[in-house]
């Protein structure tokens, strides 16, 4: 598992160059960040539940056919198991967000997660949504918080949307 930090001294040392300008530039803009990641990491750690659960609800009204009788979520079984892949999102996106680097979420969600899914018939596009609806509650409760909610807080969302899309189901 790598964060921002050991990912560019990783790539740095495999061609035995001293950091550069870009690279000086990189960490300046983690470090300039460290506060904010770390503040909205709290946040979302304190309302972790609730943003799950407002997502479900804003999900499945959206896309109501997921939980009835046919659909991926129907039973409470397994709206219980699709609420639970929101919860492990948000909560590997927390990480993310605070390592400035997504490789966690490579290692510990997205691998081999595409053919679970496909075998399971869990449809990727509404997971999407649900993803892309917790990045939106994040964002509105960062900003709420008074924390600076920039691109830094979109990017583990959004590479788990992309990691999940990428692909022919
Ligand atoms: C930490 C990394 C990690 C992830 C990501 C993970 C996902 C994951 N989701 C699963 C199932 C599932 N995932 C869903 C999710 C959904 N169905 C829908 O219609 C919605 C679109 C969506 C919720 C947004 C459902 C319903 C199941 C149960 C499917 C079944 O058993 O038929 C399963 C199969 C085993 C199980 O039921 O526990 C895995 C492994 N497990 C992990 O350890």
């Amino acid at each position: 598992m790598r964060d921002a930090v050991t990912s560019l001294i990783k790539n740095y040392d495999s061609t035995g160059r001293y950091l550069d300008r870009n690279a000086l530039d990189s960490l300046k803009s983690y470090f300039e960040s460290g506060t904010a990641r770390v503040q909205a990491a709290a946040v979302i750690n304190g309302n972790a539940a609730a943003i799950v659960k407002q997502a479900g609800l804003q999900l499945f009204e959206d896309q109501p056919e997921l939980i009835r009788p046919g659909g991926n979520a129907y039973t409470t079984r397994r709206y219980a198991a699709c609420l639970r892949d929101m919860d492990y999102y948000l909560r590997y996106a927390s990480y993310a967000l605070v390592a400035g680097n997504n490789d966690v979420l490579d290692e510990r969600v997205l691998y081999g997660l595409r053919e679970t899914y496909n075998s399971l018939a869990v449809p990727i596009g509404p997971t999407v949504i649900g993803v892309q609806i917790m990045k939106d509650i994040v964002r509105e409760q960062v900003a709420a918080a008074g924390i600076p909610a920039g691109d830094y807080l979109d990017q583990p969302f959004d590479y788990i949307t992309r990691q999940l899309s990428e692909t022919d189901i």
